[in-house]
């Protein structure tokens, strides 16, 4: 029977890492997938979670089964962290799942399970991985245009004119903020133009947020999915624990949904039926990291002081490449990787350009000009700087 399988694409961001590994130059500066790196090329555990993992391995009697939908502590600590203390608890159902992947594709599921015509509107271009579980799933899909390739901004005129086409019961899928992958986002007014319009349709707002803390900071990087949230009144909200709690393999995510009051049980209830579908209840330690690092002041503090040495890095990266290139291009034509927010900027280098940047000097980005700021450090910027020219761009 397995001889029937066929072959399947590789995720093109996964294959770079396996690249990367392969070559022997010590030179080399992986700008590939995003992981969050320290200038010394390290993914660090980040401080307050390791201190909460000592504190769980003194408190912690069970490792017994916990809620389906995981623990309400943890839900409640989400909804506060992504929608604010003042967040509608009474139409409000969240589900912990196997990182922001999982929520994305309960999302979908919970989707197609209300709707089985709905479509999925995506913007052009997002995380690959967004299609992939679309096209497995054989869900429509249609894309909006949202990155202008001359200004590196979001072209919000042929966005909206392509959202125009929505269908009510239609999903859209919005990046909270820190867009993957070209780190171009969309002004509070323009959050409140795509609120406008989805009240217009009865389109269904699907907000994936995998790095609130990495763009403006933690309130500043919510603020486009509070307004989606307080605005229209069915909202779904998938949340990534990886990055902003640096816990990437413990595979960490919340599902959020906003219904009607009367709509809540049956809804919690479907997300709980999910989870059980799928793999009955979602891994425990990251999420109880995530509850006791939200909930206990000192490691709170301690969370937010580390995620904003991590922030302010990532912006110091982004001003310091701007500044290079200024000089070297004579020219302010890369300024928009200083405005760009989060981990990744689509440079806007043809796929030549990259392989060449690749061969030549041992970068790795991803084909489409994709890179990662928290791959660099102040000795690499000057190197990036130089190959971009060099190729170029
Ligand atoms: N959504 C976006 C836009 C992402 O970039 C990622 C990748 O980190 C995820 C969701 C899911 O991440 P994870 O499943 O590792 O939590
Ligand atoms: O876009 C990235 O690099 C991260 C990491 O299937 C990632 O989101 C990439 C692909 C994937 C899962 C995570």
């Amino acid at each position: 029977m397995f001889n029937a399988l066929k072959p399947q694409a590789q995720d093109k961001i996964l294959a770079l890492m396996g690249m990367f590994r392969a070559d022997p130059r010590p030179t080399k500066v992986d700008l590939g997938v995003g992981v969050y790196k320290d200038a010394d090329g390290r993914t660090p555990v980040m401080r307050a979670i390791k201190a909460a993992e000592k504190q769980l391995w003194d408190a912690e009697t069970t490792k017994t089964y916990t809620a389906l939908a995981g623990e309400p502590a943890f839900h409640a600590a989400m909804a506060g962290l992504v929608l604010g203390a003042d967040y509608p608890k009474d139409r409000l159902s969240a589900l912990q799942t196997v990182g922001g992947t999982g929520a994305v594709r309960m999302a979908f599921e919970l989707a197609r399970m209300a709707n089985p015509d709905c479509t999925v509107w995506a913007s052009d271009p997002t995380w690959p991985n967004h299609l992939s579980i679309l096209d497995f799933m054989h869900m429509p899909r249609k894309s909006y245009r949202y990155f202008d390739a001359e200004t590196r901004a979001v072209d919000f005129d042929a966005m909206m004119a392509d959202l125009a086409a929505l269908k009510a019961g239609d999903v859209v899928l919005l990046h909270g903020c820190c867009h993957n992958p070209t780190g171009a986002n969309l002004t509070i007014e323009q959050w409140a133009a795509v609120a406008d319009l989805l009240e217009q349709t009865g389109a269904i707002p699907m907000v994936d947020i995998a790095y609130q803390g990495f763009g403006d900071g933690l309130e500043a990087d919510a603020a486009g999915t509070r307004l989606i949230a307080s605005r229209l009144p069915e909202v779904m909200i998938a949340a990534s624990c990886s990055k902003n709690f640096g816990i990437y393999r413990e595979r960490t995510g919340c599902l959020m949904v906003l219904s009607d009051a009367a709509a809540k049980e049956t809804t919690q209830g479907t997300l709980a039926y999910l989870n059980r579908q799928t793999y009955s209840f979602a891994p425990d330690h990251g999420a109880r990291l995530v509850t006791m690092v939200l909930t206990d002041p000192a490691l709170r503090a301690e969370w937010e002081a580390e995620l904003e040495e991590v922030r302010n890095g990532m912006l110091g990266l982004r001003e310091q490449l701007a500044a290079e290139l200024r000089q070297l291009s004579n020219s302010d034509r890369f300024d928009f990787l200083a405005r760009h927010r989060g981990m990744f900027s689509r440079l806007g280098a043809t796929a030549e350009q990259v392989e060449t940047m690749r061969a030549e000097n041992g970068i790795y980005m991803v084909s489409d000009s994709r890179f990662n700021v928290a791959g660099l450090n102040e000795k690499s910027v000057p190197v990036l700087a130089r190959a971009i020219i060099a190729a170029g761009v």
